[in-house]
C-alpha cells in the first residue's frame, strides 16, 4: 500500500514500475517490525547468494550485520559517473558529461524489466532532521534489501519523509537496480535539472546510497547554487570552550587526511582538565545555509556514518569504533570466525587465526589469498548510527542548525604549506579553497607523492561547472558580508629533511582548532605574511608536547618558503588556465586577481 497520496510521487513510481517491472512493491514506512522482517529475509537467503547479510555475534555486536559484496564491485566509481545537464558547459571540466536525453535513452532499455522476479522497496527519507528548513526529501526505488538497511542508518527513512513533503514536486527521485552487477554496464548518473538520480549495476555502498554523495553533494550543490545554499564535503565539530560557549567549525579535507578522525577528535590531557569538549555534529557533509540573523548554519544531512573501516582503533579514533558497536553494517571487512566477530588492518596487531577473508575464502590468518594481501578490504566500511557515537552533539537534530565560525581547509602536503594559516578575507579563502590539493599515498593505487587537485575537497561531488560553483561561494561571501565564517587551511602532514611528520596530529590537531576558534573570538594576534595570516610562534599551545614540537619545529611547522611558494603560484596558475578554463570553466576574475596579490606579496 502506497504511503502517500503525492501525486508527483505516485505518478514517478507508477512510471518506474512500468519499465522495472518488479512482482511486487513494498512501501518502506521505517517501522521496526518491517526492518526486522526484511532483516529476516535478507539473512535467510543461502549462503553463495550475493544479496546474502549475515548476522554478527549478537552478544558481541547486538543488531550488527555483515555483508560482501562483489570482488568488481568495492568502491566508488568516478569514471562511470556522470552529471547530465542540458549543455556540456553545465556540466564543466570536472565531469563526465552526456547529454540527457541520450543518457535516458541508453539506460531505459537496462531497466526493461530488470526487477521481474523481484521486489521494488519505495524508500522516501529526509536529508536533514525532519523539522529542518534546511532539509530536502528524497525518495529511492530499489531491488536491494541491503540498500534499505543502509538508508535505515544514514537517513531519517519511512512514512515522516512524506509528511514533510506533503504535495510538494520538490523530492529528489532516485532509481537503483543492482541488475547483473556487470562493471562494463555501471553507471551512477546525476540529472540535475530533473532531480533525478539512476545508478545501476552496483550493490556496493557510495553507488547505492544514493542519499549520500549522488544526493547530498552532486544534486544539492546543484540546488544550492540556485537557491542560495551551499552542500559541502565538509565535516561539522563543535568545540565547548570551559566557559560553555560553543564554537561550530566546518573542514573539508580530500580522502586520506583524517576528515573522521577530526570530526570524532578527543582533546588532550590538558584541554580535558581545562573543561574543553569536542562534539560531532558531522563527519563527511555539510549543507550551509544563511539564517535569520544573517549568519552561516549547517545541518549534517545524514543520520549516520559510512565510515571506511581499516585503520579505525580504539587509539585512532575511540569514537568511530565505539559507533559501529550497535545495529551497525559491516561491508567487506573480515570475519573472525572464533568468535562471529570482524577485523580489519589497523584494528590490532593480531589478524585471527580462523578468520574469513573479505573475499569470502576462510583463511588460517597466516596465508591470505586476496589482491594485496589484506584480509579486510582496504575500502571495506562500517554502517553505524550517529546517534552511537559518544561525542555526538546536543545540536544534531536542531532544526535551526549550528551557526559556523569558520571553514577549514586543508590536504595532505609534505612541504610548502604551514600547519595553518587563515585567508585575508572571503574570496581570498575561496581561493584557499580552490586550491585544495593533496599528495597521494600508497593506500590508493598509483605513484605515492603525486600532487593531485581537489578544490574545496569536491572535485568528484560538484554537480555542475567548477567555474561556477567559484563564482557561487563567491556569491555566498557576498551575501554573508562581515558575518561571513572565517577560512582557514591547515596541513597536519608537513615533513621534515629526513621524512619524518613534524605535527603529531590526532587529538593534538586541538590545538590548531584553538587558535583557530581564538582568531575567530578575535583574542588573538597574527602575523601578516605574503600568503595569509599565520600564528605567532609562541600562540600553538604546546603544553605537554614540548619534547616533540620544540621551538626549532615549530619554526619550520610554520615556515613560508618564498620560492616553494611562488612555484605553488605557477602551479595554481597553471591549473586554472590548463585544467580549468581551457576545458570549459569560467574562472572568476577575483580568483585571478588573488593569484596576482599573492604573487605580488611573494615579489616583494
Ligand atoms: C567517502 C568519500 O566515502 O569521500 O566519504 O569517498
Ligand atoms: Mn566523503
Amino acid at each position: 500500500m502506497s504511503l502517500t497520496t503525492n501525486a508527483n510521487v505516485l505518478k514517478w513510481v507508477d512510471e518506474m514500475v512500468a519499465l522495472c517491472k518488479p512482482d511486487k512493491v513494498v512501501w518502506i514506512d521505517g517501522s521496526q517490525e518491517q526492518l526486522d522482517e526484511l532483516t529476516k529475509e535478507v539473512t535467510s537467503l543461502p549462503d553463495g547468494d550475493p544479496n546474502k547479510m549475515y548476522w554478527l555475534n549478537q552478544e558481541k555486536l547486538p543488531g550488527c550485520l555483515y555483508h560482501r559484496t562483489a570482488e568488481n564491485d568495492v568502491a566508488r566509481v568516478e569514471d562511470r559517473t556522470f552529471i547530465c545537464t542540458k549543455t556540456k558547459e553545465g556540466a564543466g571540466p570536472t565531469n563526465n558529461w552526456m547529454d540527457p536525453q541520450e543518457m535516458y535513452a541508453k539506460l531505459t532499455p537496462m531497466y526493461d524489466g530488470v526487477m521481474k522476479g523481484q521486489t521494488m522497496y519505495v524508500i522516501p527519507y529526509s536529508m536533514g532532521p525532519v523539522a529542518s528548513s534546511i532539509s530536502k526529501v528524497g525518495v529511492e526505488l530499489t531491488d536491494s534489501i541491503y540498500v534499505v538497511l543502509n538508508m535505515n542508518i544514514m537517513t531519517r527513512m519511512g512514512k515522516a519523509a512524506f509528511d514533510k513533503l506533503g504535495d510538494s514536486n520538490d523530492f529528489v527521485r532516485c532509481l537503483h537496480s543492482k541488475a547483473d552487477v556487470d562493471p562494463e554496464k555501471r553507471y551512477i548518473v546525476q540529472f540535475p535539472e530533473d532531480n533525478t538520480i539512476w545508478s545501476i549495476n552496483s550493490a556496493y555502498g557510495g553507488n547505492v546510497i544514493l542519499s549520500k554523495k549522488c544526493f547530498a553533494l552532486r544534486i544539492a550543490s546543484f540546488q544550492g547554487k540556485n537557491e542560495g545554499w551551499m552542500a559541502e564535503h565538509m565535516l561539522i565539530l563543535g568545540v565547548q570552550k570551559p566557559d560553555g560557549d560553543t564554537k561550530y567549525v566546518c573542514a573539508a579535507f580530500p580522502s586520506a587526511c583524517g576528515k573522521t578522525n577530526l570530526a570524532m577528535l578527543i582533546p588532550p590531557e590538558g584541554y580535558l582538565k581545562d573543561g574543553y569538549k569536542v562534539f560531532t555534529v558531522g563527519d563527511d557533509i555539510a549543507w550551509l545555509k544563511p539564517g535569520e540573523d544573517g549568519r552561516l548554519y549547517a545541518i549534517n544531512p545524514e543520520n549516520g556514518f559510512f565510515g571506511v573501516a581499516p585503520g579505525t582503533n580504539a587509539k585512532s579514533n575511540y569514537n568511530a569504533l565505539a559507533s559501529t558497536m550497535k545495529n551497525a553494517i559491516f561491508t567487506n571487512v573480515a570475519l573472525n570466525n572464533a568468535d562471529n566477530t570482524v577485523w580489519w588492518e589497523g584494528l590490532d596487531k593480531n589478524p585471527p587465526e580462523d578468520a574469513t577473508e573479505w573475499t569470502g575464502i576462510k583463511t588460517n590468518g597466516k596465508e591470505w589469498t586476496a589482491e594485496g594481501k589484506k584480509l579486510a578490504h582496504p575500502n571495506s566500511r562500517f554502517t553505524a548510527p550517529a546517534a552511537n557515537c559518544p561525542c555526538i552533539s546536543p545540536e544534531f537534530d536542531s532544526a535551526a542548525g549550528v551557526p559556523i565560525s569558520a571553514i577549514v581547509f586543508g590536504g595532505r602536503r609534505a612541504s610548502t604549506t604551514p600547519l595553518v594559516y587563515q585567508s585575508f578575507d572571503w574570496t581570498h579563502g575561496t581561493y584557499v579553497g580552490s586550491a585544495v590539493s593533496s599528495e597521494t599515498t600508497a593506500a590508493a593505487a598509483g605513484a605515492v607523492g603525486v600532487l593531485r587537485h581537489d578544490p574545496m575537497a569536491m572535485k568528484p561531488f560538484i554537480g555542475y561547472n567548477v567555474g561556477d560553483y567559484w563564482a557561487h561561494w563567491l556569491e555566498m561571501g557576498e551575501k554573508l558580508g562581515d558575518k561571513a565564517p572565517k577560512i582557514f587551511n591547515v596541513n597536519w602532514f608537513k615533513k621534515d629533511e629526513d621524512g619524518n611528520f613534524l605535527w603529531p596530529g590526532f587529538g593534538d590537531n586541538m590545538r590548531v582548532l584553538d587558535w583557530i576558534i581564538k582568531r575567530c573570538d578575535g583574542t588573538v594576534d597574527a602575523d601578516e605574511t605574503a600568503i595569509g595570516f599565520l600564528p605567532k610562534k609562541c600562540d600553538i599551545n604546546v603544553a605537554g608536547i614540548e619534547d616533540e614540537v620544540t621551538p626549532e619545529v615549530m619554526d619550520k611547522l610554520l615556515a613560508v618558503d618564498s620560492d616553494l611558494w611562488k612555484a605553488e603560484i605557477a602551479e595554481m596558475r597553471r591549473y586554472y588556465n590548463d585544467d580549468i578554463a581551457a576545458k570549459g570553466g569560467n574562472i572568476p576574475a577575483e580568483l585571478y586577481a588573488v593569484l596576482d596579490k599573492i604573487e605580488a606579496n611573494l615579489n616583494k
